[in-house]
């Protein structure tokens, strides 16, 4: 695969740069951390290596050094479409490199020929009662494939430590395609006729999506799809699905284990959620006014729901400080295909009212929007209304980074994560020093 052969060529250099790091280096101190961040969730201790993203909190995310207005620019695109193929975005995070169109094909075409989900899968989904979360069926498809683990087997057999790495990048690979078909069986299940979705090798990763999904307009829903997904990819190592998957992966646990413990995580409400948070606010606003309000309605209705106790929800960042890029690639896509969409000239609005606010208020340390803002908005625009779906699709977008960092964390051999605790005692005595 070439995936393979391009880590096997780049894998001696890295591991050299890294053992001499650290070998020369080891005992430098790069960060302190107090009282405050040990409470308080440790919040930008720097502790651990991503080299997959990169979030700056004065430009925002940067994959393998590239931000996103350059990633959609300089990416391959599928023949007439505006947004790249995610198969290219996936190897710009593997490798480094912004690929070939045939680079990028090359990678749609193993996903396409990985992507049959076992019968077993559907059939325990059905099982399912009605009413549970598309995120407990999402989490436990990924668990139940993880019998096919190509790395179990591998670790299992006795496979030397140096090539750990290999079989990850085929569960992996397996893992990514098979995922956007899951994701759309859920969605069949749940919010349509059942029927067990199949992906068509002569579309790509996207346009499967849309495909698999039956919206309307498939063609425009698969270039909201590739951006979607590229656009959630990664977001650096310490967001809680990155970190998790990250931390279950690092007790050699194959990705399977990994990635469901990773969508656990982003289905909290602080995490993955926020995107449905999101749209339902926007819609409460629409609902109140009969459409889009005044500047003033919307100030007066923004105090309001801060008055009330809430947050605004698609605003402030525990990293970033500024507009977050994804917020405006989204903003930009949707002006240019469907400008007078009302929740599309609400959200606008509200991003010229809410930091207003926010700053009035001067509680957010950030009082700009985040790619939350409006993500809902796109989806809501194309027929995926079912707002519980919401995060299986963000789920299908984040597996790209995760694989990616978890494949790289075992080709360096990267040990398991163990931070040390203390008593509250010990840090109240401490702080007597
Ligand atoms: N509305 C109202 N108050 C806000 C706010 C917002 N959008 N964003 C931050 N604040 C408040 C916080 O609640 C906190 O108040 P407190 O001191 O009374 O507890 C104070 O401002 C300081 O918070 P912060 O340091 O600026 O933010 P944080 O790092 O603690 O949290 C986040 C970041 C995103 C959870 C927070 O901004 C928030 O709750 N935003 C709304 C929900 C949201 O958009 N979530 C999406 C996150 C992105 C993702 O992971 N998908």
């Amino acid at each position: 695969m070439m995936l393979h052969d391009k880590i096997s060529a780049q894998l001696p250099g890295w591991r050299e740069r890294v053992k001499n790091l650290v070998k020369d280096n080891g005992e430098k101190v790069i960060d302190q951390v107090n009282i405050g961040q040990v409470y308080g969730g440790m919040r930008d201790i720097k502790s651990m290596v991503s080299d997959i993203s990169y979030v700056d909190p004065g430009t925002g995310i940067k994959f393998r050094g590239y931000s996103i207005p350059e990633v959609l620019d300089k990416l391959p695109k599928p023949d007439g479409a505006e947004i790249p193929f995610v198969g290219g975005l996936f190897h710009l995070l593997m490798i480094g490199e912004i690929p070939t169109t045939a680079d990028a094909q090359e990678v749609e075409v193993e996903w396409a020929k990985r992507s049959t989900v076992p019968g077993y899968v559907y059939s325990m989904l059905r099982t399912m009662p009605k009413d549970t979360h598309p995120m407990v069926l999402l989490s436990q498809a990924v668990l139940a494939l993880e019998n096919g683990s190509k790395y179990a087997k591998a670790y299992h057999d006795g496979i030397k430590k140096d090539l750990y790495w290999e079989s990850t990048l085929e569960d992996a690979m397996d893992l990514i395609a098979k995922l956007p078909v899951i994701a759309a069986f859920i969605y069949q299940l749940k919010y349509r006729d059942g029927k067990e979705p199949k992906y068509n090798p002569k579309l790509d990763f996207g346009a499967n999506f849309s495909h698999m999904l039956g919206v309307k307009d498939e063609k425009g829903y698969a270039e909201l799809s590739r951006l979607y997904f590229i656009l959630h990819s990664d977001h650096e190592a310490g967001n809680v699905s990155a970190h998790t998957t990250h931390l279950v992966g690092s007790a050699l646990s194959d990705p399977y284990f990994a990635f469901s413990a990773g969508l656990n995580g982003l289905a909290g409400p602080l995490h993955g959620l926020a995107n449905q948070e999101c749209l339902d606010w926007l819609i409460s606003v629409r609902d109140q006014f009969g459409g889009v309000p005044s500047r003033e309605e919307l100030y007066k209705y923004a105090w309001d729901t801060l008055n009330g106790g809430k947050v605004i929800p698609g605003y402030g960042h525990a990293v970033l400080r500024v507009t977050d890029p994804r917020f405006t690639a989204q903003l930009e896509f949707a002006k240019k295909r469907f400008p007078d969409d009302v929740l599309i000239r609400l959200a606008e609005l509200v991003y010229d009212v809410v930091p207003v606010v926010l700053k009035e208020q001067g509680k957010a340390k950030n009082p700009a929007p985040n790619v939350d803002a409006i993500s809902g908005a796109l989806q809501y625009y194309y027929g995926v209304c079912d707002f519980d779906f919401y995060t299986v699709i963000f789920g299908v977008g984040r597996v790209l980074g995760v694989m990616a960092n978890l494949v790289w964390s075992r080709a360096l051999g990267q040990p398991i994560e163990r931070p040390k605790s203390l008593t509250t005692a010990m840090m109240e005595e401490s702080a007597k020093k």
